[in-house]
């Protein structure tokens, strides 16, 4: 039997080896021929290409999901089987099932067997022991002990960035009300042994991203790996909530463990905005300090913002701006709040009558046609606008020079990578305003009779 594994691409294809891949190799008997391509890094022409395997593994976010539900029904056309999986059609399967054969919702260690046993049967998403007819669930959330190892061999295209990507843990039990994260992998923390993470970096390439919610996780476990990780000499990178990074013991063991950079969700830097959020671990008048500790210990920080949450007025752009060149952050991500479906976020805003597209993630304009909501204080243009104007200044080449910090030498990341990534992230900025500017007024006009 060929498998075929698919990532679609979407606008903001990342190139970082998809983790998921792995998992699903690891998972495969070797008489069944499993192949992969990533539709970011070698794009399929569905009116051109003609090959038709067996089984076809699609992977579906709510960024992807239109371009693979497109491949989906174009595989499907051609007489393949289709499954598709990820945390999109976790939330909503029954929206997959209408482009494919099987959905399998939610994670997919040790289940992934039983779909290739019942696609060679010749009854995929029929079998009996189904939570429903096509979806393929796990009754309870898997333990994370004794997972064998990810088979990276399909993802060591030069293409994407030289990082091996590594889990650690899953589940989150924070209540942040626009997270997908405690409805996909649950609101406890499952933790994978020390022992077995060790060995599985030990494998990996010198660069490691760890694919984690939050890599602080859970202290007492996070300590114990940090402290078995010093000897590996890997550099890496991660996700990081700012619950645990107050504490300098802490920064210290992820930095002698060979932490480079971190991807922080601050998400706002006013007070009532962060509570309401639901992130009650974020507490803007310690952001300078932890910044500054971070970067004295070499960790280079990339700050993720939302805006467009309820409490946000018009000055919340200008005001995290000057807070990431104030605090000299290196990188900044600026988010428009987006409404990912299964979240609380979702629900309030449906019950609120405030969705200004339901299904969103369906149109082919999908990031550049955003928000998809009526804010509570802006008016959707004057979101928008402040987000370009927040983009615009956050890598504007002056502000780009008075972030640089000077003073600071432990990193390649925070000198040397610094100058680059801020360079690319000024030009994919304006790209992607560019490009939203003209879709966004395009579907304003379509909208606005409508009165929304
Ligand atoms: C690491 C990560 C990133 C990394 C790397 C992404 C990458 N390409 O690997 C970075 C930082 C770049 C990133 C970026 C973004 N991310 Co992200 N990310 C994650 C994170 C923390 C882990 C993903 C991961 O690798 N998991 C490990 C693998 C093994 O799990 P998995 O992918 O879920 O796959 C399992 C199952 O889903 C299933 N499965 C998956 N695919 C398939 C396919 C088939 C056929 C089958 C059978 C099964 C199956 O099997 C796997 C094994 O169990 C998740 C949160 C989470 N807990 O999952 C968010 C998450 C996926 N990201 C999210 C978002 C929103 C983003 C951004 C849009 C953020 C932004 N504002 O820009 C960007 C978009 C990037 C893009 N182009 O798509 C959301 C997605 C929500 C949604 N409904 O789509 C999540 C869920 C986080 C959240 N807060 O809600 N992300
Ligand atoms: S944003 Fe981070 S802390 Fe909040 S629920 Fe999601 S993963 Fe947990």
């Amino acid at each position: 039997m060929h498998v075929h594994l698919i990532a679609p691409s979407n606008e903001d294809s990342t190139y970082i080896k998809p983790l998921w891949v792995g998992s699903l190799a690891a998972h495969t008997p070797d008489d069944v021929e499993l192949t992969f391509r990533d539709d970011g890094i070698s794009p399929i022409d569905l009116d051109k290409e003609s090959d038709a395997p067996d089984l076809v593994g699609i992977s579906v976010s709510s960024k992807t999901a239109a371009r693979a539900y497109a491949i989906a029904d174009a595989y499907r056309k051609r007489g393949s089987r289709v499954i598709l999986g990820g945390i999109h059609v976790t939330a909503l399967p029954e929206e997959g099932l209408a482009h494919a054969d099987a959905v399998l919702s939610g994670e997919a260690e040790w289940l992934w067997e039983k779909v290739l046993e019942d696609a060679k049967a010749g009854k995929l998403g029929r079998s009996t022991s189904l939570l429903s007819r096509g979806i393929y669930k796990h009754k309870e959330w898997p333990s994370l002990e004794g997972l064998p190892r990810p088979r990276r061999h399909l993802t060591t295209s030069k293409m994407y960035v030289p990082f091996d990507v590594v889990q650690t843990t899953r589940g989150c039990p924070f209540p942040c009300e626009f997270c997908s994260v405690s409805t996909y992998n649950g609101t406890t923390f499952r933790f994978r042994p020390v022992r077995e993470v060790i060995a599985e970096l030990e494998t990996v390439g010198p660069r490691v991203l760890f694919g984690d919610d939050n890599v602080m996780i859970h202290t007492k476990y996070s300590r114990e790996l940090f402290e078995a990780m010093v000897p590996l000499n890997k550099h890496w990178v991660a996700q990081a909530s700012l619950a645990a990074l107050h504490r300098v013991e802490n920064v210290e063991v992820m930095a002698r463990a060979g932490c480079k950079a971190l991807f922080i969700g601050f998400e706002s830097v006013d007070v009532e905005t962060v509570r309401a959020s639901g992130k009650k671990q974020n507490k803007p008048s310690k952001y300078r300090e932890i910044v500054r500790t971070l970067a004295d210990h070499g960790i280079a920080v990339w700050g993720s913002f939302v805006f467009g949450l309820d409490e946000d007025t018009g000055a919340a752009f200008d005001r995290t701006v000057e807070f990431c060149i104030d605090a000299k952050i290196t990188m900044a991500l600026f988010a428009l709040l987006t409404p990912y479906p299964g979240t609380r976020l979702y629900k309030r805003l449906k019950e609120e009558g405030r969705l200004t597209r339901d299904a969103w993630w369906l149109s082919q304009d999908h990031d550049t046609g955003a928000p998809f909501y009526q804010p509570k204080q802006l008016t959707r243009d004057e979101l928008r606008s402040g987000w370009v104007r927040a983009w615009r200044n956050m890598y504007s080449y002056p502000s780009i020079m008075k972030r640089y910090d000077f003073a600071l030498d432990h990193s390649w990341v925070q000198n040397v990578a610094y100058w680059p990534l801020n360079l690319l992230m000024h030009q994919l900025a304006e790209r992607k305003i560019a490009k939203g500017d003209r879709s966004f007024r395009k579907h304003r006009a379509i909208e606005l009779p409508f009165g929304l």
